[in-house]
């Protein structure tokens, strides 16, 4: 099954770079840039992620960011990760980056710009990968600075697919955001947000009645709203689903409680990701295995999830031909 479910063409939907960068990275690049790091080992580091929530998690995970200074930071980044997935069988990457954070430090948006869409540009060229960008606010800062990043991103509009909303959700509904996603669709910009992964199923409807969202991240909360999760299955509104990050942020206690099973009962478009792999434990083809592990899936429920990424991808439908 192993040597099946790599091969399978494999879409990441719902990946934060910054979450992919892996310790020996995190070390190198602290080298390089003189940036000093709380840990003395790439063993130190992976004991550390050792989280109780959403919080816990976010709290290391912009330290660990630190680290990103140049284009070239951004690049070496992004390409670590592209040559991963392609190992694992991954064809197509929606990667998502956080702006915000970076401008925090003082970094620009043209740098986080330049490094990533070259290293996309590259693994298109080297691997044949197809990729798209997406630029998430974040939702514990306000709405006015989303909207003021999302104006000084008027220059890098065309290198971008989508726009997100992420970071820590409870007491941030995604109502607070109305103007700026309005804006974003005004821009012609399609929408993605996470929602119901800590925070409430209401937070998934504002997310599609108040963002018009394409996409829900995570979503995983919407069962405990039935309406909701008819609607959801109505609309066939695709939840990127990220079980090994639930199970490391503790939304659920063991991956055989988590509610895949269920959501894939009531008929939901689900798919796999990996969310921040180098945090959780693994890429996209360890999400898969993961499932297969605890709910014993079958390859027709493997290869339902794939061809539901393909679907629910910011990609050329010429490409969408291609990998099916
Ligand atoms: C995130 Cl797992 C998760 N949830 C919300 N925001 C995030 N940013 C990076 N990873
Ligand atoms: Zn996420």
């Amino acid at each position: 099954m192993k040597a099946w479910l790599t091969t399978l063409p494999k879409v990441e939907l719902h990946l934060h770079i910054e979450g992919s960068l892996e310790p020996e990275l995190m070390f190198a690049l602290a080298a390089r840039n003189a940036v000093e790091l709380p840990y003395a080992s790439v063993e130190e580091v992976r004991a550390a992620y050792d989280f109780s929530d959403l919080q816990s998690f976010l709290d290391l995970y912009y330290q660990g960011m630190a680290v990103l200074r140049t284009a070239d930071d951004f690049f070496d980044l992004a390409m670590d990760y592209f040559r991963r997935a392609q190992a694992e069988g991954v064809v197509h990457v929606e990667l998502s980056f956080d702006p915000q954070a970076h401008l925090a430090r003082g970094i620009e948006l043209g740098v986080q710009f330049e490094g990533l869409t070259r290293a996309m540009r590259q693994a298109e060229r080297e691997w044949g990968l197809s990729t798209a960008l997406i630029m998430s606010f974040l939702r514990d800062r306000s709405a006015a600075e989303a909207m003021e990043v999302l104006e000084r991103a008027s220059p890098y509009l065309e290198l971008l697919d989508a726009v997100g909303l992420d970071s820590a959700e409870q007491g941030n509904p995604p109502g607070k955001f109305v103007e700026v996603f309005a804006r974003a669709r005004l821009l012609g910009l399609p929408r993605v947000a996470h929602a119901g992964e800590e925070g409430p199923p209401a937070y998934i409807r504002e997310a599609l009645d108040l963002l018009e969202v394409c996409r829900i991240d995570h979503g995983v909360r919407c069962l405990e709203d039935p309406e909701l999760v008819a609607r959801l299955r109505d609309e066939r509104v695709p939840l990127t689903v990220c079980p090994l990050s639930n199970v490391r942020l503790k939304v659920v206690e063991r991956m055989h409680d988590h509610p895949l099973p269920r959501l894939l009962d009531a008929g939901l478009v689900l798919t796999l990701n990996s969310d921040d792999p180098a945090y959780f434990g693994g890429g996209v083809l360890d999400n898969y295995l993961a499932c297969h592990d605890a709910f014993g899936w079958s390859k027709e429920t493997f290869a339902v999830l794939a061809e539901n990424a393909i679907q629910a991808a910011f990609m050329s439908e010429a490409r969408r031909k291609e990998l099916r």
